[in-house]
């Protein structure tokens, strides 16, 4: 049973086995908050999909209930893959989801409305045949790359819309349809928006407040004084990438701000582990909540030994930044409540090649928040503008590379003797005209002893931060076989799946770390102990 339970997570989303990928319909309704997940009941590695599903009442702890769509008709006979919830005013929750008609995995669009409105957890799901399915790929659509519906939305002229994923070639494109009554729909001329990118999984689409982390309603907001977010998830490289942009739903289209690149250079929500993310907006808070899914780095042999496989990111609330040019994240506030016990560090130098361990808590179940400042950046090392991928860059100058200022963060799961650790830390460049550069990496090539089939990337991204108070903060989720984090308030994220062999349970262990010349400040550190959640 050992290596059954030895990464399992303790307060990241898990089923107790078998094999889950996509958060499909998260939505907040009457009370609860539902989550669906593409899941294999039969076994530990991606097949036969079906929607499971889960309730909660703080987005933490969950309760299991029965699969809610699972193939029943000839338009989903061979899979139920992934969709959205929309939640109609004075009508309810509809789910959009994708149908597979046959061995060739041709995809058309369906629709489910719950069976007993009066359910509080909605658990039972039917698929009317009246005007089932709603889609099919017609003319242009290829039908082995048309799925994932997005959660609909009202334009200014009362017709509804959805987005589906797509490729046209090597194009990415998001379908629009239109529907007066959501039941008939229509393909409009052109898609809402497309990219040379390769196929779009799971589009999200949804408007953001120009100022403040105020979430606002796909439904029924205007297209004024907001901007939007377009997500795609890309197939071939398994990363989310987003632009903001503006629409119109007058011209049924979205035009990206060009200030981040429209492809495979864009910016991601997470420079990890962590694709086909959804959002929802959710009444209660007034919040928009993100979900993605995090994907084993294991071998495919290792995940069926453990009998389980990919676990859900901690949900994130996502609004955008007061600079306009990218969305910042956060961990729901609900987690905070499965802190416990508590460790603190403050004004606590450290020199070049100092760590120093952060005792007291469970090192591989804990949450930790941690300011550092610097006095100066002189020392910082010359940037090469040639340097475009952060990913590389951080293969190259990993933890052990000395530097100027930084590398310095912590070393997450780590054993006694740092045979085994996963760092996530900051290293800061000096580009012309007296500006920075901040990477932020979280580098798996040290996490663990075992070498075959396991998949160790040094995780980056750069973090568009502005230095002039001379701190960078940091949190990270540590949970077993996650480790999750979120570098200056959440405008850079990274989630790495590790598996140490010696960095388990009570010999997981915690460092702040510098590795520069600059001596770094630990200016407030607090670490938890964080108690197990109630998941299903
Ligand atoms: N996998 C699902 C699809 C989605 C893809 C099937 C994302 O709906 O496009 O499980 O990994």
């Amino acid at each position: 049973d050992g290596i059954k339970r030895l990464h399992r997570t303790g307060y990241h989303f898990q089923p107790p086995k078998n094999w889950i990928n996509v958060a499909t319909a998260p939505m907040y309704y009457n009370g609860v908050y539902h989550l669906f997940y593409q899941y294999n009941p039969k076994g530990a590695v991606w097949g036969n999909i079906v929607w499971a599903h889960s309730v909660s009442t703080d987005l933490i702890n969950w309760k299991a209930l029965e699969p809610a769509i699972y193939p029943s008709k000839s338009f989903d006979k061979y899979g139920c893959w992934s969709g959205s919830a929309t939640v109609i005013p004075g009508i309810g929750p509809i789910i959009l989801y994708t149908g597979i008609v046959d061995t060739q995995n041709t995809q058309v669009q369906c629709y489910a409305i719950p069976a007993n409105e009066s359910d509080p957890y909605l658990r039972t799901w039917i698929k009317p045949y009246f005007k089932n399915p709603i889609a099919v790929a017609e003319r242009t659509i290829n039908g082995s790359a048309f799925r994932d519906p997005t959660t609909a939305w009202l334009g200014k002229d009362g017709l509804w819309r959805m987005l589906v994923g797509g490729r046209n070639f090597h194009i990415g494109v998001a379908h629009l349809y239109k529907s007066k009554d959501f039941l008939n729909w229509v393909l409009a001329e052109n898609p809402i928006h497309s990219a040379k990118t390769g196929m779009w999984e799971c589009p999200d689409f949804y408007p953001v407040s120009l100022c403040g982390k105020k979430g606002l309603d796909m439904t029924s907001v205007g297209e004024r004084n907001v901007k939007h977010v377009l997500k795609n998830s890309l197939d071939l490289t398994r990363y989310d990438y987003y632009t903001i942009g503006t629409y119109s739903s007058a011209q049924d289209k979205y035009v990206p701000d060009n200030t981040s690149e429209d492809g495979w250079g864009g910016l991601r929500y997470d420079y990890g582990n962590f694709y086909a993310s959804k959002s929802f907006f959710d009444p209660s808070t007034k919040r928009r909540v993100l979900w993605g899914w995090a994907n084993e780095s294991d071998a495919a042999q290792d995940d069926i030994k453990k009998g389980w496989a990919g676990i859900q990111a901690i949900p994130r609330m996502v609004w955008l930044d007061s600079n306009g040019k990218q969305l910042v994240q956060w961990p729901v506030e609900e987690l905070n409540s499965l802190r416990g016990k508590e460790v603190k560090m403050g004004n606590k130098k450290l020199q070049k090649g100092d760590y120093v361990e952060v005792k007291g808590i469970t090192s591989a179940q804990a949450d930790v928040e941690v300011s550092f400042s610097f006095s100066s950046l002189k020392k910082a090392e010359e940037f090469n503008p040639s340097w475009k991928n952060a990913q590389e860059l951080c293969g190259k100058k990993g933890s052990k590379v000395q530097g100027g200022v930084g590398p310095f963060g912590l070393l997450t799961l780590a054993s006694k003797k740092l045979e085994e650790f996963t760092p996530v830390f900051f290293r800061i460049f000096k580009a012309p005209h007296n500006k920075h550069v901040v990477l932020m990496c979280s580098d798996a090539s040290s996490s663990s002893l075992k070498k075959e089939g396991l998949y160790k990337p040094s995780f980056a991204g750069f973090v568009d931060v502005d230095l002039a108070n001379k701190k960078l903060s940091l949190r990270s989720l540590i949970d077993h076989s996650v480790v999750e984090s979120f570098g200056a308030g959440g405008k850079t994220n990274i989630l790495s799946r590790v598996y140490p062999t010696l960095a388990i349970k009570n010999n997981a262990h915690l460092f702040v770390f510098n590795n520069g010349t600059e001596p770094i400040k630990v200016e407030n550190l607090n670490a938890w102990s964080m108690r197990s959640a109630a998941i299903n």
